[in-house]
């Protein structure tokens, strides 16, 4: 925690229980909203979402005692009562035919798929064992951990138990890491999830690809509409007419790539023109002289000429955005994992946002706050004799979290120590990591690889072991305690049974270590006896969260004119338009811009993006999330479609720059809303697991063709923008 957060959270705690009475008696009369009896055969339960990582609080129905809907809980200031489309399809998991019913182990080659079914306790006493042999050959450490999602903390806690400090998430090295270190070079503190952007409040909304109404995180979606029906001005740059760009007054079609010579050509004229917050860069900035000798030549022209974009644009922009700040918000994104220079990038867009004295304002980015609920009291975690094996040396040095293909090098290389088991938690690593054979060549360096998922998904086809998971709706889940503009916690609890042989994550975690001789890490019987005294020890009351499943705070400020404090975690204490310490480790210390390198001829730049009805690759064997879409689609310039002679619904297969080809094919959707240098399709289909019935072969897999990364020289994270391809017609 950050001398900041910690402030904030002892200050919080005294705010949050003087507040309780209120909290309390306040409850009382909104948990009408909430029915927690049955009603003519029906029942309801309290709980969040799991279909994506942002935790809407919902309300599921049991009717005459099958699951029959969720819908969004009032109470929740995430939702705020309504759920996305993937939330209300969310009960198609419980219904999947395709899940995994019960623990298996591999009886043949690493990669075939010839399992037996075993009992729980063979599963895991199987895995004790391996474990524990590990350790003894290579100390526990060489066990690494994957996880993605809250439901890995109880992984998260037997692998500490056991003496690990190799944990590691996708959402990091391959999604927001490289925002949240160009945000923490800069202001010192994360933007963290969800996101403390204020797009409710903002009068001036500019997006860098960053998708919303595609890219469907709830509440930013929510946000989203209320700052257009306010008649807030949209900015959107996108080498594609995104559903966001559709909406937008200004609408960039950006040559993928240059985003940071726009940043920089934005700033040039912000400071050229004197169209910045002086008061604030005045009061808050280090180092602005510096900043602006840097970018003086970035000039508008200069940036056209990178971009594609005509220079009055940019500049037109830059004085639109001027015209509404504080209330100007240029979104930082989320997975920004691009090109290689991502938390530069990133740190521009917070330059941007500095500029413009966003920061800490109403309509920019709030200041979250956080209820005050303690961990467990474990016993301690004893010590790990070796560091984390992802980043040796500190060879980037601004990584604050673990990097998976750091983990996944040290097992393929055996340096700076080996890694011989991996236990697998709700990530399909194939799909979630680029270079898919770089993947299964550390696999095959494995001695035990374990993978707990809901669906025999591709990661699974190279497990020793695969556990069978119970889905959200099944199972209860570690308290979800966040930062954000309202402080709350939330309970996922089970709506309905696990139709097979499913057990929960927790019990898998506690079984699992008690097999591991760490009984004393799980001083508790059941997971209720975890949650009611944590919540307990919070000055709450379980059974209210159990009938309620979300329980708010007071609220704090939430901007610097209404009482937040401005404080910066950086070295100067200021917000670093120089960063001395990225001079100091060799890096720029304000962003500079280099192009980047192109495709072979006659390749299009491969990109990729989200749907509103999926997730990822989790999805698509949902059926009612099916229903809605049931393959992905590859955008092409309609010109460059009629040079090749393709039509809209011809099948094509895309072969990349390394003669990767894609194992389905995909239709052509021809169309004017793309650039002629680039496709584009929704990442997350082309499944190939056998076991995927429902999915295998529909549409084409993004993730098989990411053969080629580039990563972050600041903090790991690999850039995936920059694959090439080509398509060949389907006969
Ligand atoms: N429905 C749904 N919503 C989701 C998710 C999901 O799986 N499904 N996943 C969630 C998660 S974890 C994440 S990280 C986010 C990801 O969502 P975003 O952070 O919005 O994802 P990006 O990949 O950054 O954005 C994709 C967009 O960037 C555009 N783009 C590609 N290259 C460039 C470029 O060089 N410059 C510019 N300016 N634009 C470019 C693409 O055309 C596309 O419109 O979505 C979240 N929301
Ligand atoms: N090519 C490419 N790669 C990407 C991205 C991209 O857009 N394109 N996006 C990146 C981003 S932003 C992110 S955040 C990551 C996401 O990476 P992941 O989170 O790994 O995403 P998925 O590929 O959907 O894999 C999720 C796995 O969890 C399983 N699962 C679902 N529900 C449960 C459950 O309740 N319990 C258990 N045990 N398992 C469950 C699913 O079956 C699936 O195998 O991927 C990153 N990688
Ligand atoms: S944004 Fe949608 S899928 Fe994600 S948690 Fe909320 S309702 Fe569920
Ligand atoms: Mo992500």
């Amino acid at each position: 925690m950050t001398a900041l957060s910690r402030r904030r959270f002892l200050k919080l705690s005294a705010g949050v229980l003087a507040g309780m009475g209120a909290v309390g008696s306040g409850a009382r009369s909104l948990a009408k909203n909430v029915r927690e009896t049955t009603v003519a055969g029906t029942r309801q339960v309290a709980t969040f979402c799991d279909i994506c990582f942002w935790k809407c609080g919902a309300i599921a129905t049991v009717k005459d005692g099958q699951l029959w809907k969720i819908e969004g809980n009032p109470l929740d200031p995430l939702s705020r009562g309504r759920l996305c489309p993937r939330g209300s399809g969310g009960i198609g998991a419980h219904f999947d035919s395709d899940r995994l019913r019960s623990p298996l182990i591999r009886v043949s080659e690493r990669g075939e798929d010839k399992w037996q079914a075993v009992t729980w306790d063979e599963a895991l006493e199987y895995i004790a064992v391996r474990m524990k042999k590990i350790a003894a050959e290579h100390g526990p450490e060489s066990v690494a951990l994957f996880s993605h999602g809250i439901g890995g903390n109880f992984f998260k806690h037997t692998m500490k138990a056991f003496g690990s400090p190799n944990s590691a998430a996708p959402s990091f090295a391959q999604c927001r890491g490289p925002r949240d270190t160009g945000f923490e070079l800069t202001f010192g503190d994360g933007i963290g999830s969800p996101e403390r952007t204020d797009i409710e409040n903002t009068r001036c909304l500019v997006l860098l690809g960053s998708h919303l109404g595609e890219n469907m995180h709830n509440t930013q979606v929510q946000e989203f509409a209320t700052a257009i029906s306010r008649g807030a001005t949209l900015i959107v740059a996108d080498p594609r007419v995104s559903v966001a760009a559709g909406k937008a007054q200004h609408y960039l079609p950006i040559k993928p790539g240059t985003d940071l010579a726009l940043l920089l050509a934005w700033m040039q004229t912000l400071v050229a023109e004197k169209l910045y917050d002086r008061e604030y860069v005045e009061q808050h900035g280090h180092g602005f002289e510096e900043f602006c000798t840097a970018i003086a030549a970035c000039s508008p022209e200069w940036a056209a000429a990178e971009t594609g974009l005509s220079a009055e644009s940019i500049r037109e922009t830059a004085r639109e955005m001027a015209r509404h700040r504080p209330a100007t918000l240029v979104h930082p994104g989320r997975r920004t994992n691009w090109y290689g220079d991502d938390a530069q990038r990133s740190r521009a867009i917070a330059l941007l946002n500095a500029l413009l004295g966003s920061w800490g304002r109403k309509g920019g980015f709030y200041t979250p706050a956080i209820m005050p609920v303690p961990d467990y009291p474990y016993p301690d975690y004893p010590e790990p004799k070796k560091s984390k094996v992802d980043n040796p040396k500190k060879k980037y040095p601004f990584a604050k979290d673990t990097i998976t293909t750091g983990i996944r090098e040290a097992t393929i290389t055996g340096q700076p120590y080996p890694i011989k088991g991996w236990i697998v938690y709700a990530t399909n690593l194939l799909n979630a990591l680029p270079n898919q054979a770089e993947t299964i060549r550390a696999i095959q360096n494995l001695d035990l690889m374990v993978v707990v998922d809901v669906v025999p998904s591709e990661i699974c086809g190279w497990a020793d072991v695969v556990l069978p998971e119970a889905t959200y709706l099944e199972r209860f889940d570690d308290l979800h305690v966040g930062p954000f503009k309202h402080p709350f916690v939330g309970l996922r609890q089970p709506v309905v049974e696990a139709p097979h042989d499913q057990q929960p994550n927790w019990w898998i975690a506690k079984r699992l270590a008690e097999k591991l001789g760490l009984e004393a890490f799980y001083p508790w019987k059941d997971v209720e006896d975890y949650l009611r005294l944590r919540v307990q020890e919070a000055g709450l009351i379980y059974e209210e969260l159990k009938s309620k499943g979300v329980i708010t705070g007071e609220d704090e400020p939430l901007y610097f004119e209404t009482g937040s404090p401005p404080e910066f975690d950086t070295p100067s204490g200021k917000i670093e338009f120089y960063s001395d310490q990225l001079a100091e480790a060799g890096f720029d210390p304000v962003p500079r811009y280099t192009p980047p390198s192109a495709g072979p001829a006659g390749s299009f730049r491969l990109l990729f993006g989200r749907a509103p009805t999926h997730t990822f690759s989790r999805t698509q064997t949902n059926p009612l999330l099916m229903q809605m879409m049931d393959e992905n689609a590859l955008w092409l310039n309609a010109s460059a479609a009629a040079q090749l002679k393709l039509h809209s619904g011809d099948r094509v297969r895309l072969r990349n720059q390394d003669g990767l080809l894609s194992s389905s094919s995909i239709a052509v959707k021809a169309t004017n809303r793309i650039r002629p240098d680039c496709v584009y399709l929704v990442h997350g289909f082309g499944h190939t697991a056998k076991g995927l019935r429902q999915a295998v072969g529909r549409g084409a897999s993004a993730a098989q063709l990411v053969s080629r990364y580039t990563v972050d020289p600041l903090m790991g994270g690999t850039a995936v923008n920059v694959n090439f391809v080509t398509l060949e017609k389907e006969s």
